[in-house]
């Protein structure tokens, strides 16, 4: 393992990852007494991705992150609130794209996130846009997209790679390994054992990092930020990672074979990290609790003052639109 954080930066990894882990649930819940609509795909088990990424990110500097259909977890990391991920998801006025992206388009300009993308690869181009702009005007940002294990079958995927890789954009392309593409099992899909080896088509540096682990995923993208904000080129990060529940909210996972997620659930990133900080004594089991206990009291919170929140007028369909 790398250098070890701060406790603090560590105090707040878990914090955020409990935050996560209590209001995935909760969404659920809402969904399922359709409060919200549509559909969803929650981050439970991959939220060690979510908050290492997130710690190197510096939106101030003009950092940016593209991510997928499945970014609740990554928008709370780089900072959305909970009320207005929340009251986005519910489709009103108070929401971060005023009730009209939802679940699967949450976008957050002051706190980086350009895009949350439902088409599989959408948002590496994307973020290749950003990593350009950076790059022209000279500002040092680096453009970060997050990927599931499915995205590197798709043209946009290889388009994006080869690009920042021939421009040396500073681009870094995070893939979360959860072993499944909808309901295809990775290695079905995939003719080569990691994603990360792909990147030697590409000649840049293809990095396997364990997704359960915040503080690895950090050092690995701190690492590809490094070279990025050098001039060197994009990154490759494969976090093998997994989900606890199926791809969708109608999704029971009946695929997976039997005791895979009871494995996963024994290297849980919640637990990973607690135990590591309580036997650096920076924090106790019951401090732990207090941390779950307050996550739950604020999703409540969050939740009560979404649905008191008003949706937007109708005119609001004419608002925000290019033509
Ligand atoms: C271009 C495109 N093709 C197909 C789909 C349907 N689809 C939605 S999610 C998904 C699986 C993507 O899997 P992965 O990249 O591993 O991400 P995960 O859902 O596991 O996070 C597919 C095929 C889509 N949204 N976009
Ligand atoms: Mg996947």
């Amino acid at each position: 393992m790398s250098e070890p954080l701060s406790a603090a930066m560590r105090q707040q990894m878990l914090q955020r990852m409990i935050e996560i882990r209590e209001i995935e649930g909760r969404i659920q819940e809402l969904f399922l007494e359709n409060v919200i609509r549509g559909t969803t795909h929650l981050c439970d088990g991959q939220e060690a991705v979510s908050v290492g990424m997130a710690a190197v990110v510096d939106a101030a500097h003009g950092d940016t992150v593209t991510c997928t259909y499945r970014g609740h977890g990554h928008a709370l990391a780089l900072g959305l609130t909970m009320r207005s991920m929340v009251a986005e998801m519910m489709g009103k006025v108070s929401g971060c794209c005023k009730g009209k992206g939802g679940s699967m388009h949450l976008t957050d300009m002051p706190n980086g996130l350009i895009g949350t993308f439902a088409v599989v690869g959408a948002g590496l181009p994307v973020t290749n846009g950003a990593a350009l702009t950076a790059q022209t005007k000279g500002t040092g940002a680096l453009a970060l997209g997050i990927f599931g294990d499915g995205t590197p079958n798709i043209g946009a995927w290889h388009e994006a790679v080869n690009l920042a890789a021939v421009w040396k954009l500073p681009s870094i392309f995070l893939c979360e390994n959860n072993l499944y593409g909808e309901y295809s099992p990775y290695a079905d899909t995939a003719p080569v054992e990691n994603v990360a080896d792909r990147a030697c088509a590409y000649g840049i540096p293809g990095v396997i990092v364990d997704g359960q682990d915040a503080e690895a995923v950090y050092a690995a993208v701190k690492t590809a930020a490094d070279r990025a904000r050098a001039g060197d080129g994009p990154t490759l990060i494969e976090a093998k990672t997994y989900r606890y529940r199926g791809h969708s909210r109608t999704d029971p996972a009946a695929y997976r074979p039997e005791g895979e997620l009871d494995a996963w659930l024994q290297r849980d990133p919640i637990n990973i990290l607690a135990a590591r900080m309580i036997a650096d004594g920076q924090i106790t089991q019951a401090a732990v609790d207090g941390l779950k206990a307050q996550a739950a009291t604020d999703a409540q919170a969050a939740i009560d003052w979404a649905l008191a929140q008003p949706h937007p007028p109708l005119d609001a369909v004419h608002e925000d639109i290019w033509v």
